[in-house]
């Protein structure tokens, strides 16, 4: 039988950036489902019952949640090209690590740029600029995180080079200023097919983020 996939996202979502560049570097085939998080389908309530979030995909009929998650998960089922973890367990963990650092570090600091004011949004452009600079400092040298090839920390950082625009303009800073290297990787990245064909164009991100943020009520 061949297999099922059917990505449930929304268009704009890092998360699920992050899952189509995964199943683009494995030349997966998949139906993709854009999701209306403001009144979510069925399926997604099925398929996510407990965080009811995308993205989810749904293998075979049986879904996998978190972004993460499904990025190792791919890389485990289609493990016969384009390798993103390592092999090696100790370096493994590590790329586990920085994954888990961008969530908790870049995510959450990216919406304190948009949701805040004054004082406190200058504590979290720093911060923000701050976490870019350790992880530029991770990337060292290499071309890419994973080393000479493009891996799973990778895959989970680029998606966010589409929303640095919109960051930027809403905070009025610069990201490039304070991290020329990351800027150079991110363009590394871009050069790859399957980063080139997932992330979105920075002007409609900043687009998606005004109006969001107009609905939110952050003025
Ligand atoms: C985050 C997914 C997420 O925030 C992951 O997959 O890595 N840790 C998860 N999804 C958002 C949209 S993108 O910002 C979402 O589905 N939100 C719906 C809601 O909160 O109701």
């Amino acid at each position: 039988m061949a297999d099922e996939v059917v990505l449930l996202d929304v268009w704009v979502s890092m998360f699920g950036m992050r899952v189509r560049i995964a199943l683009a570097e494995k030349g997966v085939k998949y139906e993709y489902k854009e999701q209306d998080l403001r009144n979510k389908s069925d399926l997604l309530l099925k398929m996510n019952p407990v965080h009811k979030k995308i993205p989810v995909l749904i293998h075979n009929n049986k879904p996998v949640c978190e972004s993460t998650i499904i990025v190792q998960y791919i890389d485990e089922v289609w493990n016969d090209k384009n390798p993103l973890m390592p092999s090696d367990p100790y370096q493994r963990a590590q790329a586990r690590f920085w994954a888990d650092f961008i969530d908790k570090k870049i995510y959450e600091n990216s919406r304190r740029i948009w949701t805040t004011k004054g004082e406190e949004q200058e504590a979290a452009k720093k911060e923000l600029v701050d976490h870019f600079k350790i992880l530029e400092q991770q990337l060292g040298n290499k071309p890419y995180f994973g080393g000479d090839s493009f891996g799973f920390v990778d895959v989970s950082l680029i998606p966010f080079y589409c929303w640095f625009y919109a960051w930027e303009k809403l905070g009025n800073f610069s990201i490039g200023e304070s991290c020329p290297k990351l800027i150079e990787w991110a363009k590394r990245c871009m050069e790859r097919d399957s980063v080139a064909k997932s992330l979105q164009d920075e002007k409609k991100v900043y687009e998606f983020l005004l109006e969001l943020k107009k609905a939110l009520g952050f003025e």
